[in-house]
């Protein structure tokens, strides 16, 4: 039997995605957030976050009754945890002089007690926030037992990870394979018949920690791999080499897929769940603790770039473009690019920050343009940090008649040099040779 009454917790960028979907199709669904704020602004029609496709489907999901909000669970048939798993800002482990992060649990714990008064028989309750090797059955399950049911025969208890792309999610949620691992054989059945409501794509059955694996190893393959550009674009710097043309012959190779270096790696996943395995095991994990720190210094790397190619950056006028942590987003957690900006301060640049995605952006001590006119202005280098779109079309002899600047530093690969050398730029870009 299908659950028709659902609870997700958590109505962030996977939680409301997955809340609304699950109402569309015609089930009573409560999305519950701590934040009253969240709440007060979906009730209204409205959505906090951008996501194409997102507002069309809640606002439906609303109107139609099928979704409702409100900063409290209630008894449901099934319950879905999709509450952020960042790490600890403060507290870190160590191991053979390595410093590590440390997975902050806080909102899976209060999201799981929240369920405990409303557990019943029967019930289904799904974990898919990212979270380190076991947490379902070693921290989870005995919260939920509180209730004095247990796990595994009194209700159901599974791990799903989402593997959506930010930008793509209300497609990706949809239609990508699923893994569900329960912890028993009939949990992971009884997750199958609620994904089955929406997913058109496989579903997987397997166990729980298994489940939990395979995100993290999903994750920590491609950090590994966004690293390993990261490091040939110094490389190629040192020899002479434009790594940009570099990579694209070497992918001609039939079994090489190098991917893009950058400023660096951010979003809430990507450069963070790598570290749940090393903290689960930094004796086993020196590649992945090494990928983490290699991403980790790019940005840091962008600004002694600059200084290579400029000299002093003291007292210069820098205009950021783009603060989002990738390409056509307004997301902006552990963003290169904002890391950018403060180790371009903490030089002495004067630096004024354009995100068209997110121009009300209120970073503490991060100055934002309210356009992109405004941000070029006055300025006297272009720092490109994120390939929008908006960004990629931009002619670089029209953007010369708007700003004082003639050198741009293109961290991404989003312009082509000729353009903007031929409209008068010095133009550097990260990863090529002579810059
Ligand atoms: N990046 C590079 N070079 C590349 C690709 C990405 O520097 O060639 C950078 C991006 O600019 C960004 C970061 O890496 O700063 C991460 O971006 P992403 O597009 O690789 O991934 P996310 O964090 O937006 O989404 C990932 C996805 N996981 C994988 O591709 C394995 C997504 O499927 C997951 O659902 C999501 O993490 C998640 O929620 O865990």
């Amino acid at each position: 039997m299908k659950p028709r009454n659902i609870c997700v917790i958590g109505l962030g960028y996977i939680g409301l995605p997955t809340a609304s979907t699950l109402a569309s199709k015609g089930n009573h669904v409560l999305g519950v957030d701590i934040n009253s704020e969240i709440i007060d602004t979906l009730s209204k029609g409205e959505i906090h976050i951008h996501e194409p496709g997102l507002k069309h489907v809640v606002q439906h999901a609303i109107e139609s009754k099928c979704l409702e909000v409100a900063t409290v669970a209630r008894p449901a048939d099934a319950f879905i945890i999709a509450v952020p798993t960042p790490f600890k800002e403060e507290e870190f482990g160590e191991f053979n002089g390595l410093k590590f992060k440390l997975a902050d649990m806080r909102a899976v714990i209060s999201a799981a007690e929240s369920i405990v008064p409303h557990l019943k028989k029967g019930n289904l309750v799904i974990l898919e926030s990212t979270s380190p090797p076991r947490t379902t059955c070693d921290l989870v399950a005995p919260i939920l037992e509180r209730s004095g049911l247990k796990a595994g025969s009194d209700f159901h208890l599974c791990y799903s990870p989402e593997r959506v792309l930010p930008g793509q999610i209300m497609q990706e949620l949809i239609e990508n394979a699923r893994v569900v691992g329960g912890i028993t054989k009939e949990s992971a059945q009884a997750g199958q018949d609620l994904y089955e409501i929406f997913v058109t794509g496989r579903i997987l059955k397997t166990d729980a920690t298994t489940a939990e694996m395979v995100k993290l190893m999903e994750n920590t393959y491609r950090d590994i791999n966004i690293a390993i550009a990261n490091e040939f674009s110094r490389l190629a710097e040192k020899f002479g080499v434009d790594v940009w043309e570099a990579v694209s012959l070497a992918n001609l190779h039939p079994r090489v897929k190098i991917l893009e270096p950058g400023p660096g790696v951010g979003g809430h996943c990507i450069s963070v769940d790598p570290w749940f395995l090393v903290e689960a095991a930094p004796e086993l994990t020196p590649l992945i603790i090494h990928s983490r720190l290699v991403n980790d210094g790019q940005p840091n790397y962008v600004v002694e770039k600059l200084i290579r190619s400029i000299g002093s950056i003291r007292n210069k006028r820098i205009a950021a473009l783009g603060l989002a942590y990738k390409p056509d987003v307004d997301d902006l957690r552990e963003s290169p690019a904002v890391e950018v900006v403060r180790l371009l301060q903490h030089g002495g640049a004067q630096v004024t920050s354009w995100e068209p995605f997110k121009p009300e952006a209120a970073l503490e001590g991060i100055k934002m343009a309210t356009s992109f006119e405004e941000a070029i202005q006055e300025a006297e280098i272009l720092i490109l940090l994120v390939k929008h779109t908006d960004f990629r079309s931009l002619i670089a002899t029209e953007v010369a008649q708007h700003t004082h600047a003639r050198i741009a530093l293109d961290t991404v690969n989003g312009w082509a040099g000729e353009d903007w050398r031929s409209a008068g730029f010095t133009y550097i870009r990260l990863g090529d040779h002579g810059s």
